[in-house]
């Protein structure tokens, strides 16, 4: 596979056509409905030769959560499936199902998957961390890893993180497993052994703080250039990108361009924004001007190749337990309604302006879960700056859904077409408030996400 800009063969349509299921927000301002359905980031990106990409959890990739990940995105990276002590928690026992399960979900949806990670200080086996090794045995144990886990994926990774973090915040080599044991040539040895492995994928070297010029980003410059000056396999760096609220470096566009200038491609690999909660609406709009930049910069330069957040929705993030206080770093919030970042992100993209106008209300279908035959959706009225005294929501079932009970709201179907009224308690939803009602429903070989529309 190929994450230059330039020839990655795309199905637009097939990709445009599950967006319109998928995404379901409507907006209404004054009186009349105003939202169509956006263009999926995927497409928006593909548009400028680049992959818009989330990393994910396998036991996740159902309902809402997969229907999203499936249509707006187009790479895929294992949050934690392909790393070292998931895949061999005992010596030469493997576990590869999360990761498995994750590259089928890309295959079917037409996505890359981004390997990560292979040589890390952290999330190794304890058998690993607490042997006593030889250099030479410690050697052996890294190609070997390596080995087994890119030649078992070989041909379905479009690029890994060979090598992640190996840097401190002043630019000298992290101690670590691998740099005391091996010595700063464990990096240009495993790159190559990952280029014997599967000589098509990209190989990237990936670390946080180096997404501005500093002195971190200076030491992983300096030694992709002695890398290449020493033919040694690297194709791009990845810029994780864990930024704080209103802290996106000034020289993050200067900074990927000097990489481009290397000749390697450039990957914002773990791209999110996180902010003390409780969120409100000054910090959205900031997370999303934060959103923005991150996404021009990238654009702007075109060897950055892809653009991927670290999980698209609140509900899965590794801020709220990293930093306790903080959260609400991704583009959708935890009911998987579009923020301002995502908003922010199409924009960025060339989406048009899609930010909600202030004074809207939108309403958000889920299924909250699915099974056998059945199904569980949930619809969510949000108002800010408008509010409603009553409202009817309706939607067409594209795949012979069939409602069969409904809480919260009167429901009705005829034919395909559903409708909802509030029922006699919850008909107001104040600015700044929201309703939601609930249904069941079966379904029968697809559940796509329908579009919801108002009816006052
Ligand atoms: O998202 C990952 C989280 O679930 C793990 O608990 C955590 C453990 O360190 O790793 C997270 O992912 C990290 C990524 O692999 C490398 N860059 C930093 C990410 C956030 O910690």
């Amino acid at each position: 596979m190929n994450t230059s800009r330039s020839a990655r063969p795309r199905r637009l349509l097939a990709a445009f056509c599950a967006g319109i299921t998928a995404v379901a927000a409507l907006l209404i301002a004054g009186t009349t409905a105003a939202h169509a359905a956006d263009t999926p980031l995927r497409d928006l990106a593909a548009a400028h030769g680049m992959v818009m990409g989330t990393a994910v959890t396998g036991s996740k990739l159902t309902g809402t959560y997969g229907d999203l990940a499936g249509a707006q995105f187009s790479a895929l990276t294992p949050g934690n499936a392909m790393k070292w002590g998931s895949v061999e928690p005992t010596q030469g026992s493997f576990n590869w199902a999360e990761a498995d399960q994750i590259v089928a979900f890309a295959q079917a949806h037409d996505q890359q998957v981004r390997g990560h990670t292979l040589v890390w200080h952290s999330q190794n086996p304890s058998w690993l961390t607490n042997g006593t090794w030889t250099s030479a045995q410690l050697s052996t144990l890294l190609q070997n890893h390596i080995s087994t886990e890119v030649g078992r994926y070989q041909g379905k990774i479009a690029a890994w993180d060979v090598v992640n973090e190996p840097f401190n915040e002043d630019g000298t080599y992290r101690s670590t497993l691998w740099y005391d044991g091996l010595g700063a040539d464990y990096i240009a040895n495993a790159l190559t052994w990952a280029r014997a492995a599967d000589p098509a994928a990209k190989l990237y070297i990936n670390d946080y703080n180096v997404e501005g010029v500093n002195a971190k980003s200076t030491a992983l410059y300096d030694l992709v250039r002695s890398l290449k000056a020493r033919g040694v396999p690297i194709d791009g760096v990845g810029l994780q990108a864990h930024l704080i609220l209103g802290q996106v470096p000034a020289t993050l566009q200067q900074n990927i361009q000097r990489f481009a200038d290397l000749g390697v491609d450039v990957a914002i690999t773990e791209l999110d924004v996180r902010m003390a909660l409780p969120a409100d609406s000054a910090k959205l709009a900031q997370q999303a001007a934060d959103y923005r930049a991150v996404t021009a910069a990238c654009v702007a330069v075109a060897r950055c190749v892809n653009l991927t957040v670290w999980g698209f929705t609140d509900s899965d993030s590794w801020v709220d337990s990293t930093f306790p206080g903080y959260g609400a770093a991704t583009p959708y919030d935890a009911d998987y309604a579009p923020k301002p970042a995502y908003y922010a992100i199409s924009e960025g993209l060339g989406g048009g302006t899609t930010t909600p106008p202030t004074g809207a209300c939108t309403a958000t279908y889920a299924v909250s879960s699915q099974w056998g035959s059945g199904f569980t959706g949930q619809v969510t009225v949000s108002c800010a700056g408008a509010s409603l005294s009553s409202w009817n929501a309706h939607w067409t079932f594209g795949a012979g859904q069939q409602l069969t009970q409904a809480w919260n709201a009167t429901c009705t179907q005829s034919g395909t077409a559903v409708s909802c009224a509030n029922a006699s308690y919850n008909g107001s939803v104040p600015d700044g408030g929201s309703v939601s009602f609930g249904f069941n429903g079966t379904w029968s070989g697809s559940n796509p996400v329908p579009a919801v529309t108002f009816a006052s």
